[in-house]
Formats: C-alpha cells, structure tokens, sequence
C-alpha cells in the first residue's frame, strides 16, 4: 500500500482508494470496482464528503425497516468487502442477520475470498457460495440467490448495487435500502430507502441508529417508516448538493473576486 502522510488534506480519501486498490489485488475487488469507486467519489466531492441531513433521516428509516423486518438480509460485493469488512459484520451480528455474497463480476473464486474475508471478521452465516436460485427476471450472476438469505427476506440491504436488480427485489415485494452516492441512479431511484452516502460512513452510522433504536416499539418503528418518503429523501439529497455548491461558488468569488481575476 501506498504510504499516505495523515496530514495529508485529503488522507481519509485517499486510504479509501487505497483499500480498494488493495481489495483489487488480494482478488476481493473487481478491476471495474475501481471504476465504480471513481464515480462514487466525484459525488462524495460535490456532497461534501460528509453524512448530509437527508442521509440521516434514510439512515433511521433503514434502521427502523431492518428492525421491524422479520428476515432481514445483508449484501456483499467486492467493493463493500474491501471497504467495511468488520462494520458489515458488526451489522449482520447487531440484526442476527445473513450476509449474501452477490457479485455482478462473479467468479467463484472472488466469491470464496469474499465469504473467508468476512469469516476472518467474525461473521456467523455467511451465504453466496452454493446459491439454490434465482432472482426472477435477471439473466446476470446478480440473479443468483440463496434460500435463507437474499431470495426469502422481507428487507435486503443492497449497498452499492445495480438497478436492475434492485427493481427485481422491490418486484418482490421486499423492503429494499440502497446505499448509494449518486442520488440519480436507477438504484437509489427505485429502492424503498436510499441512503445518499458513503459507505463508509453509512454503515457505522445505520448500526449506531440500529444501537439506538432496539427498544423501540413496533408502533414506533412503523411510524417512523409511514412518515419516509424515499422522492422527498433524494430531492432534498439534490437539494442539499446544490447547496454546497453553491457555497463553494461563493468561496471562490471570495477568492478570485467575483468579476474573476485576469491574468
Ligand atoms: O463486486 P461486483 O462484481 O459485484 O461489482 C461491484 C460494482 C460496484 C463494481 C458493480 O456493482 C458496479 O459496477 O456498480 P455500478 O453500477 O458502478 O454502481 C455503483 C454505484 O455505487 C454508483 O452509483 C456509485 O456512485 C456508487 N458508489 C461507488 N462507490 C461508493 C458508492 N456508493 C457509496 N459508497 C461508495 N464508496
């Protein structure tokens, strides 16, 4: 791995890079994981690499759906593996719930590294490696399921995922939370809930919500969830985006004048 000085400005950035780079490597990762991570990035940038307020209130709808669900189920793939392995475990400990190795890129051998990864972290049912059926209307290895985790849940969280297979499980009729930076997707545009955000922040902060919100009664929870709107969430995400670019607009007229220096 690259050395990076923790004083670099852009360090936490940066070492994420450098786990998925390293997840490339150690066979974790797809080639085109790092092309994914790209796009990711340049909407962290203009969101301001930080959990927005719109991100906050999915993170609690998600967190009141997961708990309320009677099977909930965990997706993985090689991005996620190599960027929170140990929170997504913590996760599925905290919900009693499977984790489902499911590749787009799939090989088997990925899938095997995947599930010994999460195993090494202390997972306790790790599924994806003997799939028993598919994903109606898929014809990509996204399609691949396994009875007793994604296939039979009532809630799935399908972080960094792909449209179509997102619409697939909302087709039947399971509650289904994206994380997912880009607030345009077909992904975020067709989940029950749509975490706008870094995975690497989203994570962390739906297990602390998930932490906080165990005691909670039922009628709560489904009170929580009759009050979200996934349309509203991703507009004010749009919302809040135009805002801080806006703001940094300004910062630049502070620094270059607002006629714009000539050189
Ligand atoms: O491991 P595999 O074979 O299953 O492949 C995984 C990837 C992610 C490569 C595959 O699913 C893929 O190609 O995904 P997409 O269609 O590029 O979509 C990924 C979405 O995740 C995009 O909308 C990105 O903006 C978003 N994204 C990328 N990095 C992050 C992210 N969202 C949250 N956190 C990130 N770190």
């Amino acid at each position: 791995m690259t050395e990076i000085p923790k004083s670099h400005p852009r360090y936490t950035s940066l070492m994420t890079r450098e786990r998925i780079a390293e997840g490339v490597r150690n066979g974790i990762t797809s080639v085109q994981g790092l092309i994914a991570q790209g796009r990711g990035e340049a909407f962290d940038y203009i969101l301001g690499e930080r959990t927005m307020i719109s991100a906050d209130r999915a993170t609690l709808a998600a967190a009141a759906a997961l708990l309320i669900a009677k099977r909930p189920a965990i997706s993985v793939n090689g991005n996620v593996a190599a960027l929170v392995p140990g929170e997504m475990v913590e996760l599925a400990s905290l919900l009693n719930a499977p984790l489902e190795v499911n590749l787009f890129h799939r090989s088997e051998e990925r899938v095997r590294r995947i599930a010994d990864l999460l195993r090494s972290h202390g997972a306790r049912l790790v599924l994806g490696e003997n799939p028993d059926c598919r994903i109606p209307g898929l014809e990509h290895s996204r399609a691949l399921a396994t009875r007793g985790g994604i296939y039979d849940a009532d809630a799935v969280l399908i972080p960094l995922e792909d449209g179509d297979r997102c619409e697939a499980l909302v087709g039947m009729g399971k509650t289904v939370i994206a994380v997912d930076l880009n607030p345009l997707s077909r992904t975020s545009m067709r989940a029950s809930i749509t975490i706008v955000d870094n995975i690497t922040r989203a994570v962390p902060n739906l297990t602390r919500k998930i932490s906080s919100l165990s005691g909670s009664t039922t009628e709560y929870l489904q009170a929580v969830l009759m009050d979200y709107s996934n349309r509203d969430t991703l507009r004010d995400a749009l919302l809040e985006m135009r805002e801080y670019i806006t703001a940094r607009m300004n910062e630049l007229d502070g620094a270059q004048g607002s006629a714009g220096k000539r050189i």
